[in-house]
């Protein structure tokens, strides 16, 4: 089928034009490009989409995924990259326009955060400068598909990333809208993938959405086979049954089932949300979206952005190994998350705590905790050892900040009390300490949240 058949996404003029101006700039670009992005998996999936749109027209191109942005950073890639470069921003970049403007090279951004201004000399591709909501309709790595496609068509194979990527940002929750689902419902048109509405389980199987995957959290069957197995059995289901495979009634069946288990074991409201979900099969990857954001997700998580970048390119030995990654992650979740089943985090009068081995996980696994089987009274602390500081993470159900909880303030209040910094959001919120102050922090903090939910006494 000729292209001019295929369905393509429409755009305000504004954009067109945009889009249009950036694609004759790559086209007729005679050096190389420097792509450097953020390093999370919108970061990972914008970079893709820019890697394989750059190599199709046959440059030169180096990558660079980081975390932050910083001054050095900016005054380095301006120095130190050759002036017939071009230089590719995506996931970040709105906020520095200023900066960039000052370049000698060409730059590109393309991001979707809040922009600080359009800029000039700068070509800035931001969906909130076209009218389109960089929060929820558009991310980095889909906003960047219509200039990769806008590029060359065969670009739209790069679907999968693009879409993993805004996975990544949330953008997916109650389903892609405005700008992404423009996205999703062309690639469907293209045969590039298969929307389907399903119970909201991770995996691609039920009996493997039990054992492998820690969320949804079941509280007595998550990541034990046996119990899985019987539970299976009992609802009428085969080991092998695909979640895609359940007609409607039975989707409506596991559904609330699932949702009288979840609420038995007190999980929060917000833990029992969305029953059904709409997921992208990703028809080239043989998996839906969700779990191709999760492996660029394992990747970033690990420091292993590069790895997750060569997965998003088409790797097959960067897959294989980025699944194992993930699988190990997850079970060390899971793993983690029975041992608080069966040791829950000590209660204070306000608050309640837990200590576990990394650093990285404790906030996950209070989030988790909280969500699905904790003491929702309390806001829950996770806590990890490492060079002689503690390392805190606060999680709380909705409800409780409601009722006044802040923990970013109680975490800020509390550390600076004993010599260490803490702040974030009222409902997660960080702080690092010496390990021999955690007595008296772990005491500061109750004293706080306890003024905080019950400020009468
Ligand atoms: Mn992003």
């Amino acid at each position: 089928m000729p292209d001019g058949a295929q369905p393509n996404m429409t755009f305000s003029a504004s954009l067109s034009r945009r889009l249009e101006e950036a694609s004759a700039i790559l086209k007729s670009h005679k050096g190389d490009v420097r792509i450097i992005s953020h390093y999370d998996p919108d970061g990972i999936g914008a970079a893709a989409v820019a890697c394989r749109m750059v190599r199709r027209l046959g440059l030169g191109f180096r990558t660079t995924l980081s975390k932050k942005l910083t001054d050095e950073m900016l005054a380095e890639i301006r120095d130190k990259t050759p002036e017939d470069h071009l230089i590719i921003f995506t996931d970040m970049g709105s906020s520095m326009i200023t900066q960039l403007e000052d370049f000698p090279q060409r730059v590109m951004v393309i991001d979707h955060h809040q922009p600080e201004k359009e800029g000039e000399n700068i070509v800035h591709l931001n969906p909130h400068l076209f009218g389109i909501d960089g929060a929820r309709e558009a991310s980095a790595s889909s906003f960047f598909l219509a200039l990769a496609t806008t590029v060359a068509s065969e670009n739209w194979d790069m679907i999968g990333p693009a879409l993993a990527g805004a996975v990544g940002d949330r953008q997916n929750l109650g389903g892609f809208k405005g700008y992404n689902e423009d996205m999703v419902i062309a690639a469907a048109g293209r045969g590039l993938l298969k929307l389907e509405n399903l119970p909201n389980l991770k995996g691609q199987t039920v009996y493997d959405s039990f054992i492998d995957y820690p969320e949804p959290y079941f509280k007595g069957i998550t990541g034990r086979k046996r119990e899985s197995s019987r539970f299976l059995k009992w609802m009428g289901f085969e080991k092998e049954t695909k979640l895609s495979d359940l007609d409607d009634e039975k989707k409506r069946f596991l559904n609330s089932i699932c949702a009288l288990r979840l609420i038995r074991q007190n999980a929060t409201p917000e833990a029992t949300g969305d029953l059904i979900i709409t997921r992208y099969w990703l028809n080239s990857w043989n998996m839906y979206a969700d779990e191709l954001s999760s492996l660029f997700n394992s990747c970033s998580r690990q420091g292993e952005q590069t790895l997750g970048l060569a997965l998003a390119l088409g790797d097959a030995g960067a897959k294989e190994k980025a699944l194992e990654h993930e699988r190990a992650h997850r079970e060390f979740i899971v793993q983690n998350l029975r041992e608080l089943e069966t040791e829950p985090p000590k209660a204070m009068d306000h608050i309640q705590h837990f200590r576990t081995s990394e650093v990285n996980y404790a906030g996950v696994l209070a989030g988790l905790g909280t969500l699905y089987f904790f003491d929702s009274s309390r806001p829950t602390l996770g806590m990890a050892e490492k060079g002689g500081e503690l390392h805190l993470s606060a999680r709380a159900p909705r409800a409780l900040v409601k009722a006044g909880l802040n923990l970013g303030l109680a975490c800020k209040q509390a550390a600076e009390k004993v010599g260490g910094a803490g702040g974030g959001h009222d409902i997660a919120a960080g702080a690092t300490f010496p390990v021999k102050s955690e007595a008296k922090f772990l005491k500061e903090m109750d004293r706080i949240v306890g003024e905080q939910l019950h400020p009468e006494k």
